[in-house]
């Protein structure tokens, strides 16, 4: 046996951090040169990023501000309030924790301070666009919560408000969640409200792909048409880390309480100190700067189904157009597939991820892929872009072109978006590497 601080050992572990180090930068330079189109993904801003590797990264905070259980904290009290006020300044709102350390904890702590095991909570189907929160291998499944299905209307792209009010009278759930991960429209909550207050139902909507557009006044504001609690990450149309937050409009001190203990101790520990600080920054930005940068990343989803639509493409409702959010569903069963069609795009460079679409039945093989316009946009892209994104798709899927030349194009498209918009020191490289040490070991 090799003593762990033999020399060879620690020659090896050199050679394994240098090879983490360069897989890394790999990582960095692949993704300047690609057109990332994932609907869940955007860019921290430089000011945002610099915080993620602060020495608040290194601490303790468990508590509230001002009512912690560690000393030392008292600039991290400063930033999770001036954090909190934002967010509330944000979604125009009397209740927000930022907490929860991603979007699924947030959906935990939720179902913790709302739902007891064995309850029914309504929900649309995995199928149909719900996140895996809502699955029995989900979140709800670790509550043990019995998921009420919401009829769904495929032909609108939203649950269905006659029937699912139907189902909701018959199960009477006491939450009842809205939101979705396939998020191409606004759902009418506003249509079914009666009905929750009728059933006693909290309305809790899960924002996590659309906040940004929320807080850009692009999409429904879901606090004024029923729904009481939001949960979301804060790393999709919300440009901001990857971190999570609970946020809601009420005058009930007793759900604050509760929604607070579920948030922690319930499902945290400490919080992510160093997230909560970026988190802080994005949010500011964001009210600089959220309400161009989403009035654009609506702008290019509808003109990148309107473009691969006009190619040929099965864009999913082309009669609607395509979308109202940042996100465009294409079923590309007659190109190969979801899958082999996401692996494709993939080696030439566009990014993006399989989908379960409506009518599907194997999780495994999805016809669907999803496309997201919140990273192209961050870095510039405009509508003309969206055409020819287009047109390398139809390059590649229908035109028979090799994967070689459509990846060199889509680098040259890349080549004049490489830096970060809508924020403070806009024009800063986007995918840049902190190289704090400058050497490697
Ligand atoms: N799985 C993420 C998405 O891509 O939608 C949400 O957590």
């Amino acid at each position: 046996m090799t003593s762990p601080d033999t020399p060879g050992t620690t020659e090896e572990m050199a050679a394994t951090v240098r090879s983490i180090r360069s897989s890394v930068r790999a990582h960095s330079k692949r993704f300047e040169n690609a057109i990332p189109l994932i609907a869940s993904e955007n860019l921290l801003s430089p000011y945002a990023k610099e915080l993620m590797i602060s020495d608040f990264h290194s601490r303790y905070a468990e508590g509230k501000p001002g009512e912690r259980y560690y000393e030392g904290n008292e600039q991290v009290d400063e930033v999770e309030r001036t954090c909190l006020a934002l967010a509330r300044r944000l979604f125009r709102c009397s209740f927000a924790d930022v907490r929860p350390i991603s979007g699924t904890v947030a959906n935990l702590a939720v179902l913790k301070a709302l739902a007891e095991p064995g309850a029914p909570v309504g929900t649309a189907r995995l199928a149909d666009g719900a996140h895996i929160s809502s699955a029995s291998f989900g979140a709800f499944g670790l509550r043990g919560v019995k998921p009420v299905y919401y009829p769904w209307d495929p032909a609108k792209m939203t649950f269905d408000p006659e029937g699912t009010r139907r189902v909701l009278r018959e199960a009477r759930p006491k939450l009842a969640l809205f939101g979705l991960s396939l998020f191409l429209f606004p759902q009418p909550i506003q249509e079914i409200a009666d009905t929750l207050r009728e059933v006693g139902a909290v309305g809790w909507y899960d924002a996590a792909h659309v906040l940004g557009l929320i807080a850009g006044g692009e999409f429904q504001d879901p606090l004024r048409e029923g729904c009481t609690v939001i949960s979301a990450s804060t790393h999709k149309t919300l440009p901001g880390p990857q971190h999570g937050i609970l946020l809601g409009e009420t005058d009930d001190p007793e759900l604050v309480k509760k929604l607070e203990s579920a948030a922690f101790p319930g499902v945290t520990s400490n919080h992510h100190l160093h997230t909560m600080a970026a988190l802080a920054v994005a949010l500011a930005e964001h009210i600089a700067f959220g309400t161009a940068y989403a009035r654009q990343t609506v702008r290019n989803a509808r003109a990148l189904g309107e473009a691969l639509h006009g190619r040929g493409f099965d864009v999913i409702a082309a009669d609607l157009g395509f979308t109202r959010s940042h996100t465009v569903a294409v079923r590309v069963a007659q190109e190969g597939g979801g899958e082999a069609v996401a692996k494709r795009l993939a080696d030439a460079g566009l990014i993006a991820n399989k989908n379960l679409l409506p009518g599907d039945t194997s999780p495994k093989h999805p016809s669907g892929v999803r496309l997201g316009t919140p990273e192209v946009t961050r870095v510039g892209m405009t509508e003309r872009d969206m055409d020819r994104i287009a047109e390398l798709f139809d390059d590649l899927l229908h035109k028979g072109r090799s994967t070689d030349t459509v990846r060199a194009d889509v680098a040259a498209l890349k080549h004049d978006h490489t830096t970060i918009q809508y924020c403070f020191a806009a024009g800063e490289a986007a995918y840049r590497y902190y190289d704090l040490v400058g050497r490697d070991p």
